[in-house]
């Protein structure tokens, strides 16, 4: 019998996980163990997370699920018909999960990568009492409504606790189909009890996968693409020299189209881009106007994981997670740096200083955090087009709706795409304003969250306060020639 590697080295397995699943609920009920049992990655790497075992990172696993004559399998539940099947492309569908922590100080975390996801996976444990208090699973369950998210398993996990007593298995299920009904949330499967920990139950996870994540997200969508970056990486090796310096790796995922890379590299824009926030005076007051240069790189190859975590090489990416190797200098960083030294870092951004009576010789630009920019093609024509990207540093929402507790001339976290930044609120009537301490880039119709993270909330109640979609009116920064 082959082994499961040996397996797919024999043959070549250069397929693009179709479907993004997403692993939610609360912190310690198993999300991660039941990744681990499923596809044998500990998406934990971290030594913060070895050390206390919970994520903080979102966590990524490739699986490959067979139909080997009606038996829907992976090498994890049948080994043997797996490791003895000549695995070839046909014969198996390729999903991504992407493992959320589950503790509410890490919302952020959990939502900056839902639009990563086709669907999710929740995970309840059988000992959790009261899941009405539970904050971080109602945070979970309102996200997966507002964005939109309807393809949702659950999974009562830790029933090897309830040690076959099936009154009380029943009971939690029972208390599941209640919550679910109160944030009108429909099960694409029924709930499927299991124990990760040893096993049970997750041939019939593997199945419920298998059916309901049984579209191609493939489409034909014209030639214009986005992808969300949530990680980077520096592949040089301690002590490379500077011409041998490799650029910088964005991972995340698509988001919309496919990217090609047509001969050897591809030209590809970044935004937000470099940004600068001009202050001036105007009748002894401060005024404040934000500037962004546009940033542009360029795409040397696309890899994404197969599932015993060897790196492929691709030149076209048609779905799922993926990492870019770029042109951009590797030690870029979020912080802040000057110009015109910008220009020769990275030779994409080639900055004009612009001078006027009251601007200064050199400008501070910021990059702002690499691991939530949005990628896209350099020349990407806006007639027509559905992907405005604006960057803004004001934006409005539109069919909104709101907690109670949300109150104007107050800070929030707003959340648009992967991305998250401070923001005030300038006005509550028909819709609402915000005023961005940072610009971001945002689309008409883009989901918009917004989150209160001062105010820890009380049991039950959620951070966030607000959601709706970005209107029309945002205020858009202005760009430099
Ligand atoms: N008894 C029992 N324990 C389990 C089971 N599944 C997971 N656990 C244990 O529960 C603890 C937490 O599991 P994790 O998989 O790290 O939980 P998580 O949902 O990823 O938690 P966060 O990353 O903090 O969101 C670990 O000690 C696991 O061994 C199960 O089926 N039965
Ligand atoms: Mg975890």
């Amino acid at each position: 019998m082959m082994t499961f590697q040996e397996n797919y080295e024999k043959n070549n397995m250069d397929i693009q996980a179709e479907q993004c699943i997403g692993l939610l609920g609360m912190t310690a009920d198993g999300k991660t163990t039941f990744i681990k049992e499923l596809t044998g990655i500990d998406t934990r790497r971290s030594q913060e997370e070895l050390k206390s075992g919970r994520t903080v990172k979102i966590g990524y696993s490739i699986m490959d699920i067979f139909n080997i004559d009606g038996i829907i399998c992976n090498h994890k539940t049948e080994p043997e018909l797996v490791n003895n099947f000549d695995v070839n492309t046909n014969s198996v569908k390729r999903v991504a999960f992407v493992d959320c922590p589950g503790h509410y100080d890490m919302i952020r975390t959990m939502l900056c990568s839902v639009n990563m996801m086709q669907g999710v996976i929740i995970i309840i444990g059988y000992d959790e009492k009261e899941l009405k208090e539970k904050t971080s699973l109602l945070e979970h369950l309102a996200t997966v409504k507002r964005m939109g998210l309807n393809k949702i398993i659950v999974c009562l996990n830790k029933v090897d606790l309830a040690k076959g007593n099936e009154g009380i298995i029943r009971a939690k299920m029972n208390e599941i189909h209640e919550l679910l009904s109160e944030y009108e949330i429909e099960l694409s499967f029924p709930i499927i009890p299991i124990s990760a920990l040893s096993g049970w139950g997750l041939d019939i996870a593997l199945y419920s996968i298998d059916k309901v994540f049984n579209d191609k997200v493939k489409e034909e969508k014209g030639d214009e693409w986005l992808f969300l970056t949530s990680r980077k990486f520096d592949a040089n090796k301690k002590g490379s020299s500077f011409q041998n310096l490799k650029g910088m790796i964005l991972g995340g995922s698509l988001n919309y189209g496919y990217i090609e890379i047509p001969s050897d590299e591809l030209d590809v824009e970044i935004r937000p881009g470099l940004i600068y926030e001009h202050q001036y005076k105007v009748d002894k007051r401060t005024a404040k106007q934000w500037y962004m240069k546009r940033l542009f790189t360029k795409v040397k190859g696309i890899g994404f994981d197969d599932p015993n975590g060897n790196c492929i090489k691709v030149d076209k990416l048609e779905s799922g997670l993926a990492s870019l190797e770029t042109d951009l200098f590797p030690m870029l960083t979020d912080g802040r740096f000057m110009i015109p030294e910008a220009s020769r870092i990275n030779k994409g951004a080639n900055i004009t200083i612009v001078s006027g009576s009251d601007e200064d010789a050199t400008k501070i630009f910021k990059i702002g955090d690499m691991t939530q920019k949005i990628i896209c093609m350099k020349d990407r024509s806006k007639e027509g087009s559905n992907l405005y990207l604006d960057v803004c540093n004001m934006i409005s929402i539109n069919d909104f709706s709101t907690e109670s507790n949300f109150q104007y001339d107050k800070n929030y976290e707003i959340v648009v795409l992967n991305q998250i930044v401070i923001g005030k609120v300038q006005k509550i009537k028909e819709k609402i304003i915000i005023n961005l301490k940072n610009p971001i880039c945002v689309s008409t119709g883009d989901r918009v969250i917004v989150l209160d993270l001062v105010n820890k909330s009380a049991d039950g109640e959620s951070m966030i306060v607000a959601y709706g979609k970005c209107g029309e009116s945002g205020k858009k920064v202005i760009e430099f020639e």
